[in-house]
């Protein structure tokens, strides 16, 4: 142990501790904008400075260590003035026009500068512009970048794809797409994690609130809205209510007082997909020949276009079942445009998901099969769905519970699972397992496949033969896994990939707390809801049993290939 005194307080803590370290676990409080534990330890914006008495030096107490005996002030006149004129210099480069960034009131910046009393900058505004396309689902603003290198850490070191790096040099440093590549050219996966890793407003994703707005307002449109899986354990986050009151019913009545006309769940997709992609694998798994496995997970298209950019010579190996959000679009347009007695040109397709890439995905022009433009009209982000809720001035404390409509809005706990990574593998195997032993397991017996290191395996036997099957979130972790698949050191038969550490629950269109990684919690709710789920098999939601019944005929079906299904990935 190591024995120090900071601010009059004597403590001992362990060896190679921070000093910042030291002091938040003594209870003592120092203001930092850069640093994330474990992924960003550089101090780059020297906000965290301190005072080593009997030297004449301020030091950046993220990194570095505590010494036997030193005396440490974390606040004294002089940390506090540097510590002052480091954040006026940093202001001096950002475009501090609060009140129309979306992360006013949620920002790292804004609660440093407001915390230390600056309410004028002393230096010359020096703003650079860039011509970032507009329209791409991820935004960068240069003029709110503080190069605090979290994004191109966060990229680098948990995703493996150095989409960012630093440019320039001194007072013109600044941080831009690798390679001197524009962000369409790079291999971003649109996964968003710089986004919800960015502790300002330098990175978002495309405003589409307006658009769904406008959707609202014109009376000839039947606005149609489905939530994700991993929106029901998080919308809350940023809205002041807590987690047991911020339900997926009272979401779904926050939406009706906003004038959706019907408010499905994704999760009604999800056991479609189930049925689809489940009986794909067994008929995969039951070839005599050219059985392409492992088969792939296809429902993220973050790891979809991360598959596409860093092994096309795969691609032909991930499932053919389109992602439940592109089932239920196109379901929504046909079935149910017929069930509703309505042109499906009339109805309006906004989806509400954890993530980024799903906006990205939406456009893919092979993934519409309704015949009428896109499935799916519009996604909005959790994010975007909290602010146009606060837009609506809705009372939240006021929400009362409220029932999805029906159809579309059946879901089993099979489906909710797929929010947590893992959840799609364990809901599969479920159905796989009925479909062919034609009775039900046990439907926690593949539990082993939750958790969230990196890559995980298991096997089950499967009517007298070994099913190998991997799981892996985050494409760091993802990466490892395709290698070792690659070089033949690993095989499995079936393999269920999300760009997202800890899948969904953690996406990058998800609620932003600053430092905090949510995604563990999320997933507790999510097999919360599982657990008390009347229905926790995909092949007895009964609204998707009724779709084949009336509609699709069987899962494979000339029907189900036809909306369901794509063997191209543009
Ligand atoms: Fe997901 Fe999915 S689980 S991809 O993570 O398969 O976004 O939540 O909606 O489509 O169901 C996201 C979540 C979501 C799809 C489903
Ligand atoms: Fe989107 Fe989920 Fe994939 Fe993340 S893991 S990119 S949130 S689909």
């Amino acid at each position: 142990m190591v024995n120090l005194i900071i601010d009059n307080k004597e403590i001992s803590v362990p060896e190679h501790t921070t000093i910042l370290d030291a002091a938040v676990q003594n209870g003592i409080l120092i203001p930092n904008l850069c640093y994330l534990k474990d992924l960003n330890e550089i101090g780059a914006c020297r906000v965290c400075l301190v005072e080593v008495e009997g030297t004449s030096r301020l030091i950046t107490s993220c990194n570095n260590t505590v010494k036997e005996g030193i005396v440490i002030h974390t606040n004294s006149p002089k940390v506090r003035e540097a510590r002052q004129t480091n954040v006026e210099l940093i202001l001096s480069q950002h475009d501090a026009t609060c009140a129309v960034c979306v992360r006013s009131g949620n920002c790292g910046l804004q609660t440093v500068s407001n915390d230390l009393g600056i309410v004028d900058v002393p230096y010359e505004e020096k703003l650079t512009h860039d011509n970032w396309p507009k329209d791409f689902p991820l935004i960068r603003d240069e003029e709110k970048c503080i190069k605090c290198m979290r994004c191109i850490q966060v990229c680098d070191k948990i995703q493996d794809l150095n989409v960012w790096d630093i440019t320039n040099t001194g007072s013109r440093t600044n941080v831009n797409v690798s390679h001197n590549r524009t962000i369409d050219q790079s291999d971003c996966s649109l996964c968003g994690q710089c986004i919800t890793h960015c502790p300002v407003g330098a990175l978002r994703e495309r405003n589409d609130v307006d658009k769904a707005f406008d959707a609202l307002a014109q009376k000839d449109k039947i606005t149609v809205v489905q939530i994700a899986p991993a929106v029901r354990a998080a919308w809350g986050e940023n809205l002041g209510i807590d987690r047991e009151f911020a339900t997926v019913k009272r979401l779904v009545s926050a939406l009706r007082q906003m004038g959706f006309d019907f408010i499905f769940d994704t999760n009604f997709a999800a056991d479609l997909t189930i049925m689809e992609e489940g009986s794909e694998f067994l008929e995969r798994l039951g070839r005599a020949e050219d059985k392409n496995l492992p088969m792939f997970t296809s429902c993220c298209p973050g790891w979809v276009r991360f598959m596409k950019s860093q092994y096309p010579d795969m691609v032909d190996q991930l499932s053919t079942a389109k992602s439940p959000q592109q089932m239920f679009g196109a379901i929504s347009k046909t079935y149910y445009a017929d069930l509703l007695d309505v042109d499906p040109s009339r109805i309006f397709n906004i989806s509400i998901m954890p993530c980024t890439a799903k906006k990205y995905e939406a456009g893919v022009s092979v993934l519409s099969d309704a015949g009428v433009g896109q499935d799916v009209d519009l996604v909005l982000t959790t994010r975007e769905i909290s602010r146009m809720i606060r837009a609506e001035h809705i009372n939240l404390e006021l929400l009362e519970e409220e029932e999805f409509d029906m159809p579309l809005g059946a879901g089993t706990g099979a489906g909710v699972i797929f929010g947590a990574t893992g959840g799609v593998m364990e809901a599969a195997l479920r159905s796989a397992y009925y479909l062919v032993m034609g009775e039900n397991p046990d439907p926690d017996a593949f539990k082993e496949v939750r958790g969230r290191e990196g890559w995980r395996e298991a096997s089950f036997d499967l009517a007298g033969s070994k099913l190998r099957v991997a799981v892996a979130s985050g494409l760091g972790n993802t990466r490892k896994l395709m290698e070792s698949i690659r070089s033949g050191e690993s095989n499995y038969d079936f393999v269920e990939i999300m760009a997202c550490p800890g899948g969904c629950a953690g996406g990058g269109g998800q609620p932003i707390e600053d430092g905090k990684e949510l995604a563990e919690e999320r997933a507790e709710v999510l097999y919360g809801l599982d657990k008390v789920n009347n229905l926790r098999f995909s092949h007895e939601n009964p609204s998707v049993l009724k779709c084949y019944e009336d509609y699709l005929e069987k899962p494979l079906s000339h029907k189900s290939h036809k909306l369901l299904h794509t063997t191209q990935r543009d």
